[in-house]
């Protein structure tokens, strides 16, 4: 008789458990105890704040689990359209903060610890950031699981689990040096060793005919096996229990055991030679939009996609078994071309080990992957020499040439014999080193090409792809970036998020971005300002403090906080910015006395990593700590201007240094940043822009509107021709006169600093630095004067947060979810 029939009162039920379990601060307490002594293995009575913070952590993980397992158990049980995200990047961060908060237990974890006799944020700081990726394109993976997770889709996200994450920068002398960033060394709370979701991937070896059916076919001998091993990472949503999986492969000795090499009685180097499969996930490629035709690193990509589509598959096959219900069960996302080997790995598994016809294998692929790229140039285009592809995957190379081969004789078909077009179009680019153009692969067997923001689609549209545009113009859109306000307001900026709430009365503002707007009509109200300028100031002060911690540097906070942060690129225009306070020291130093009362006090803030083989843009690091050195031993400037470079730059910097911004620098030469998100997180933050209408900027404007912000340079439009004016292009005195300054040796360093010099002056300027000089100081002018009308700033300020609604990733998502992916939410029960 007690039996509980329905699904509805069993799910009232163990929400009433659940509700008694994470109720109250005492539950958490005990947990921090227990694993203060089973799980760190220290006394109850006696840990450090390292401690503590591993205990918390694994108290946070137990309830992590349990969600987790909750949302698997229902997916399954749904069995919705699942969309795999496969990235070889994810800058996730820290996840203590994002945990808690997400999971609603902030309070609690806070009240526990206190009872301890430890502080929240103390121990939320002892945690390294898993940087598992380079910049932008790495974050944006981060962000978009997070708006996966807190809008119910069904969704797995596939990459890497590397050894050693991004390089650690230090700073010596100015100059920038590389250290390993062997990020698990004190072990992870934040994953989930899974040593029975394993799968072999293989490697080498040759393709061989053999009779089938009376007919032939190809089978594939490998040479080499490595295991896969998945180390999961629970991804909370905030206010759903839904919590998804970022699923990363780590690669490992295959136990198939190679008898040969033992029998030869080298046992000790059979064994080492075993070890050396590790390497495959061992360290993160640094460079930044740029490929090489390395074996290590086409060995990472494969590795990753062979052993995500053998659990993809796997799970498919757990419960259907006809290969033609796959794309109504499955969407594949590749996140620029570095997963592109996906699609030839489909097709062989179709064909060679499920023996379906080609045909029906490839009918089954077109509708299956969609293709984000974030590349501008066709330059930054990843191609794969043919020769690697053949030796290191054999059967994947003819696979690429048969898709290819069918697809020109189609192409042929379409366009006629236009032969230059035909080899422009294809996917084997033959030269001096015969390669494959990943991107081609991608464009020629998704479904769908998006962009990152508008510009960059029309200039994918008319530029990069115009050729396959013009072929499928149905296949090309764009989702303009986003990023995640949970992260990047509630973590980072606490005190700003609950001004929000207050001011809208609401909370819902954290899942749905869009009520920000509600902030416009207050953007005059007095109280708001006063309230809204303490925030700002308490940010300021965190931020003087680390750079005072960092740097010994001490900062005014009453000054602007002027930041550029970002990878360090000739096209993002670091130098620029240097140039500018080069000129802004100049025109101090020249000025009377009487007139430095108006000078607007700066504190210039840069940061950035250089690829280690990147020579610019390790000069421009020099330089500005070169010149940061010169103003700030400079008495007679004092606070008029300071210059910080902070080191290693990362995410848990960015979470400090974006609250505390006043004004931050996007001002790439226009046309050359695909979309930037950096310019989203200062946004929603209320910092103000300087920027060039380049990439997302143009949106931002449209949003809260060219007097909101302060924008200068050539328009993209424009920028060919001044190129073609190479040599005759007018440039401004001041501008030459800066850049003197560099070449007199005015910051020492002379010979080194001569070819940075040269890469901008003498028709060398590509990136256009002297064109835009004049317009940049104006708008640079433009921001000193709306600083000192603070009532003005305020209001801007304001509105800049206000307007920040459409820059969540929460609406990238969903436009991905409705018009590329075909996926809806499923959404687990509490
Ligand atoms: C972006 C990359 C990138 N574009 C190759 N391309 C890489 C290319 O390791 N690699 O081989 C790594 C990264 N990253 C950035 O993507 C764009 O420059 C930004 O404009 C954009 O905002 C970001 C996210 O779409």
């Amino acid at each position: 008789g007690n039996r509980i029939e329905d699904d509805q009162s069993l799910e009232k039920i163990k929400k009433a458990l659940i509700d008694a379990v994470d109720g109250g601060g005492g539950e958490v307490k005990k947990d921090i105890l227990d694993h203060v002594e089973y799980t760190v293995a220290r006394s109850r009575f006696s840990f450090d704040d390292f401690e503590a913070y591993q205990a918390l952590a694994h108290s946070v993980r137990d309830r992590l689990i349990e969600r987790w397992h909750d949302t698997q158990i229902h997916f399954k049980k749904k069995d919705p359209k699942r969309i795999y995200f496969l990235s070889l990047e994810f800058l996730m961060g820290r996840s203590l903060s994002n945990s808690v908060i997400n999971l609603g237990i902030r309070d609690q974890c806070a009240d526990a610890l206190k009872e301890l006799g430890f502080e929240f944020e103390v121990l939320a700081e002892q945690e390294g950031d898993a940087a598992l990726g380079n910049g932008g394109l790495a974050r944006l993976s981060a962000c978009q699981m997070d708006s996966l997770a807190t809008m119910d889709y069904p969704a797995w996200g596939y990459g890497l689990r590397y050894q050693y994450g991004l390089f650690r920068q230090v700073i010596l002398d100015g100059y920038q040096h590389e250290q390993p960033d062997y990020w698990l060394n004190f072990g992870n709370p934040w994953e989930i060793e899974r040593v029975h979701v394993t799968y072999p991937v293989k490697f080498y070896g040759t393709v061989e005919d053999e009779n089938f059916n009376g007919g032939s076919r190809k089978v594939w001998l490998p040479g080499e096996t490595v295991e896969a091993v998945a180390y999961d990472n629970p991804i909370p949503g905030h206010g759903t229990r839904n919590t998804i999986t970022l699923r990363l492969w780590a690669a490992k000795p295959s136990d198939q055991i190679d008898m040969e090499s033992y029998n030869t009685g080298d046992y000790i180097n059979a064994v080492v030679n075993r070890q050396r499969a590790e390497t495959i996930s061992s360290v993160l490629y640094p460079d930044d939009r740029s490929y090489q035709g390395k074996e290590l690193r086409l060995k990472q990509q494969y590795f990753f996609v062979s052993a995500s589509l053998q659990d993809i598959i796997r799970r498919f096959k757990d419960s259907h078994s006809n290969f033609d219900d796959f794309p109504e069960k499955v969407a594949l996302q590749l996140n620029d071309t570095h997963p592109a080997l996906a699609i030839a790995e489909v097709m062989r598994v179709l064909v060679d080990e499920e023996h379906l016809d080609w045909n029906r294998a490839w009918g089954i692929v077109c509708k299956i992957f969609s293709f984000t790229t974030h590349t501008v140039l066709p330059e930054g285009l990843e191609k794969v020499p043919v020769d690697l592809l053949e030796s290191l995957l054999p059967r994947h190379l003819q696979i690429i040439y048969d898709i290819n081969f069918d697809y020109i004789e189609e192409l042929k078909k379409r366009i006629g014999l236009d032969y230059d077009r035909l080899s422009r179009m294809s996917i084997v680019e033959d030269g001096a080193v015969k390669s494959i153009r990943m991107a081609n692969l991608a464009i020629v067997c998704s479904h769908t090409v998006n962009g990152v923001s508008r510009v960059h689609s029309e200039l994918l549209k008319t530029r990069v792809f115009k050729d396959f545009y013009e072929l499928w113009p149905h296949k090309f859109d764009y989702k303009t970036n986003g990023v995640t306000q949970r992260r990047w307001i509630v973590v980072s900026n606490p005190s700003l998020s609950a001004l929000i709430s207050k001011w809208l009365g609401t909370e819902a503002w954290i899942r749905d971005v869009g009520l920000l707007a509600g902030l416009q009509e207050q953007a005059a109200n007095v109280d708001l300002h006063e309230e809204w300028r303490m925030v700002r100031k308490v940010n300021k002060m965190r931020l003087a403090e680390y750079i005072e911690a960092m740097s010994g540097i001490k900062v005014s906070v009453s000054a602007m906080f002027d930041v550029q942060i970002k990878r360090i690129h000739e096209y993002k225009r670091q130098l620029l910015n240097i140039l500018g306070i080069i000129h802004r020291y100049d025109c101090i130093k020249n000025m009377e006395r009487s007139d430095r009362t108006k000078v607007v006090p700066r504190v210039c803030i840069i940061g950035g990593k250089a690829a280690p083989g990147y020579e610019i843009a390790k000069k421009i690091i020099k330089l500005c700590n070169a010149v940061a050195e010169k103003i700030n031993n400079d008495p007679d400037v004092g606070d008029l201007l300071k210059l910080v470079f902070i080191p290693d730059y990362n995410v848990s910097v960015a979470e400090l240094v974006i609250p505390g911004a006043d004004l931050s620098q996007h001002i790439s030469t226009a046309g050359h940043e695909a979309s930037g998100t950096g310019n989203m997180k200062f946004l929603m933050n209320g910092c103000l822009l300087l920027a060039t209408e380049d990439g997302s900027t143009a949106e931002i404007i449209e949003e809260i509107g060219e007097d909101n912000m302060f924008l200068f340079g050539a328009k993209m439009h424009e920028v060919p021709a001044l190129r073609e004016k190479g040599p005759t292009l007018k440039v401004p005195l001041q501008f030459a006169s800066v850049v003197r300054m560099v070449r007199d040796g005015y910051f020492g360093f002379r010979d080194y600093f001569e070819s940075l010099c040269d890469k901008v002056e003498g028709g060398n300027d590509f990136y256009l630095l002297g064109y835009d000089f004049q317009s940049y100081l104006e708008a640079q002018a433009a921001a000193d004067k709306a600083f000192v009308d603070q009532e003005k700033w305020t209001r801007m300020s304001i509105l800049s947060t206000a307007g920040s609604g459409r820059f969540s990733s929460d609406r990238t998502i969903e436009e991905y979810a409705e018009k590329t992916w075909g996926i809806e939410p499923c959404k687990c029960p509490f």
